[in-house]
């Protein structure tokens, strides 16, 4: 298999995960829900049983990560409590870890993070970045372990009333920037950090594009990216039937490998995807495509006009957008639904 060519951010080494370094490729995170609710696959994994054959599945199709998340951030879904969030979780993480995947464990919480850590998990996938619950950053920190933190705004809730943006890229880089900051603050070290731009949490369909269209802004802070877009609402939105029907979930997987190809020509370092063969494949194209174009992947750092003005202004700043944003309300009932099935995003 041809390796592409370097790229900074892409090949950084994530502390605590030699193995996944030196692949010369993007890597595929599959998702492994084990909820009964989550918009796209909810219910099918529930079982710890189907969540760890289903886990074994996406290795088979080439997954380097499996993702394993017991609370699912559909709009309206009660947040689960973490007793129930640790049950869910805690048995597949062991089985997954024990066949030898690398696993990482998709919550916002600290105490689930450090018992999922202690069952085999490798990476602690946090959606709030270390804004939903203020141990994260110590855990982090003396834990070592890898850690990626996405832009986020809010519990499903709220997120959809949080969607103001000057700049929606400069505005998601400064936020993930000032996270950056504050994790640093508390002794996260930044080699264990991938950060993510957090696709569809508080950004509505077309928010989402720029930030898929520039991620040299996002590598700009430093360190590896991680994009999120598998089956979600703006997917739906432009792959609409000629009524303006969204596609359903299920129907968005090819654009979904789409974006896996894109992504990875611009040298993001992992993407989330629930079905993965198609993914595994259109990273090893984008690879195959970079070294033969013998150049650093589209949007390196410094690459674009773009960049070169938004890394001017990359400010690490310990002044967080959150000031204020502690105090979130719990994620309660919105009683919100999509009318696509598609999730708040
Ligand atoms: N999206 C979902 C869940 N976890 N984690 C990261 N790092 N990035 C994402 O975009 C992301 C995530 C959405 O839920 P799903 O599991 O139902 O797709």
């Amino acid at each position: 298999m041809p390796s592409g060519s370097g790229h900074p951010t892409r090949d950084a080494r994530v502390h605590g995960l030699p193995e996944l370094s030196g692949t010369g490729r993007t890597l595929v995170m599959g998702v492994v829900n084990v909820t009964p609710d989550s918009f796209s696959d909810g219910g099918e994994w529930f079982e710890p049983s189907a969540a760890v054959s289903h886990g074994l599945e996406l290795l088979g199709e080439g997954a380097d990560i499996l993702d394993v998340g017991g609370e699912s951030t559909r709009p309206g879904s009660s947040r689960v409590p973490r007793d129930q969030e640790l049950a869910r979780v805690l048995p597949v993480i062991e089985r997954l870890a024990e066949h030898g995947a690398t696993v990482s464990v998709d919550t916002t919480r600290a105490a689930v993070a450090e018992r999922a850590v202690a069952a085999g998990a490798r990476i602690v996938n946090d959606v709030s970045g270390g804004l939903a619950d203020p141990d994260m950053g110590a855990f982090v920190a003396e834990s070592g372990v890898a850690y990626v933190a996405m832009h986020w705004r809010g519990h499903a809730d709220v997120m959809d009333d949080r969607q103001e943006y000057g700049d929606v890229v400069a505005d998601v880089r400064d936020e993930l920037g000032a996270r950056l900051a504050a994790l640093h603050d508390v002794g996260v070290r930044p080699e264990q950090v991938v950060l993510d731009p957090g696709l569809g949490f508080a950004k509505a369909g077309a928010l989402n594009w720029p930030l898929l269209a520039h991620l040299d802004a996002l590598h700009a802070l430093g360190r590896p990216v991680l994009v999120g877009a598998s089956r979600k609402r703006f997917l739906g939105h432009l792959l609409a039937d000629p009524a303006g029907h969204p596609a359903p979930p299920r129907a968005r997987d090819d654009a979904t490998a789409a974006i896996s190809a894109l992504s990875a020509a611009a040298g993001a370092w992992c993407v989330r995807v629930h079905t993965v063969r198609a993914s595994a494949d259109a990273v090893r194209v984008a690879s195959a495509w970079s070294a033969a174009r013998g150049a650093s992947p589209v949007g390196s750092p410094g690459t674009s006009p773009r960049s070169t003005a938004l890394t001017s202004t990359v400010a690490l700043t310990t002044e967080s957008w959150t000031a204020g944003e502690q105090d979130l309300p719990t994620w309660q009932d919105s009683g919100a639904r999509n009318d696509d099935g598609g999730g708040p995003r």
